[in-house]
């Protein structure tokens, strides 16, 4: 069987499970997921390799209205996303009524040139009586190739979705070296695990506040050194991150490190550091050095 390649697009509404769908079907963890909207903040591309195909997912923060400079890259993040690619995939929550925007944005995708795909997920929330009349709603936009109901967080109905993916893999250039999993480096991986940890562990505005720079990666034979800066936007974000005592900074280093070190498969001695920097999200000096550089989109 001949090689083909290809690009998926996903996006959709925050919190719809577009990370969690992207590391289902590769199979490995690429994208950081949490219950918080605004979880991605990049464009992320996840590979997905089988004896046949290399397909390329680009993971996307999900669309939202937003006022900082922060929220643009974000847009301009989606807007870049669907740019050269084979198929787009619009996730929905099929656990919570159909909106009219969905629907609205779902049509103005499907005049594009690509394929489009709508992905109800969650559907583990919900029954297929509620679930009929939304999915009536969707056969009437024009062009959409093709509706799947799935469950990425249980891995249900991920076939068929995997199978008609492949259908239009029309490229035959392999991308990616079969070892590589995403174009990020292990400093963004490590930033976004750290961040991860965050949005669980804290709550309200404050994850929504924070960015990660990696100041220190060093191999020390027997473990990887790393030192993290979090900033963060206000004094008593500060005050909270780090805790009574130091305990929540002290479980947020613990879990973060737990986590780096399965994915670097190796002991990981973690110092983090917490600085304020105010309103950063609106700083393009401070978001370019954070990982938010509208040039390298
Ligand atoms: N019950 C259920 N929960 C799910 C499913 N898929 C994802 N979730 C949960 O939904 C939440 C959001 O998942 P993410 O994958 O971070 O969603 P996202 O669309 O990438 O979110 P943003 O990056 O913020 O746009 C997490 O708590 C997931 O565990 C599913 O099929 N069923
Ligand atoms: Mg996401």
């Amino acid at each position: 069987m001949a090689f083909h390649s290809g690009f998926v697009a996903v996006v959709g509404n925050p919190n719809v499970g577009k990370s969690t769908l992207i590391n289902a079907i590769i199979g490995k963890k690429v994208s950081i997921v949490s219950p918080k909207p605004q979880t991605t903040r990049n464009k992320i591309l996840g590979v997905w390799n089988t004896e046949n195909y290399q397909i390329v997912f680009v993971d996307t923060p999900g669309m939202h209205k937003g006022s900082t400079k922060l929220d643009d890259y974000m847009q301009k993040s989606i807007e870049s996303a669907t740019e050269d690619i084979n198929l787009l995939l619009y996730v929905l929550d099929g656990s919570k009524p159909l909106l009219k925007s969905d629907l609205k944005k779902l049509s103005d995708y499907a005049k594009n040139s690509y394929p489009v795909f709508a992905v109800v997920n969650k559907v583990d929330l919900t029954n297929y009586e509620r679930l009929f009349p939304e999915l009536s709603k969707l056969n009437e936009i024009e062009n959409l190739k093709d509706v799947f109901c799935i469950s990425a967080l249980n891995n249900k109905n991920l076939e068929p979705l995997k199978e008609n993916i492949k259908k239009y893999m029309t490229d035959d250039i392999k991308y990616f070296l079969d070892d590589q999993l995403t174009d990020k480096t292990t400093g963004f991986m490590v930033a976004e695990a750290i961040r991860e940890k965050m949005l669980w562990l804290l709550s309200d505005e404050v994850p929504h506040g924070v960015g990660i720079i990696i100041d220190e990666m060093t191999d020390k034979e027997k473990f990887e050194q790393i030192t993290a800066t979090i900033y963060c936007e206000k004094p008593n974000h500060k005050n909270i991150i780090i805790g009574a005592k130091g305990a929540m900074l002290k479980e947020i280093g613990k879990s973060s490190r737990l986590a780096i070190e399965k994915m670097l498969d190796k002991k990981v001695n973690l110092s983090l550091w917490v600085k304020v920097k105010e309103d950063w999200r609106n700083k393009e000096g401070i978001l370019g050095n954070i990982g938010y550089s509208v040039d390298e989109l």
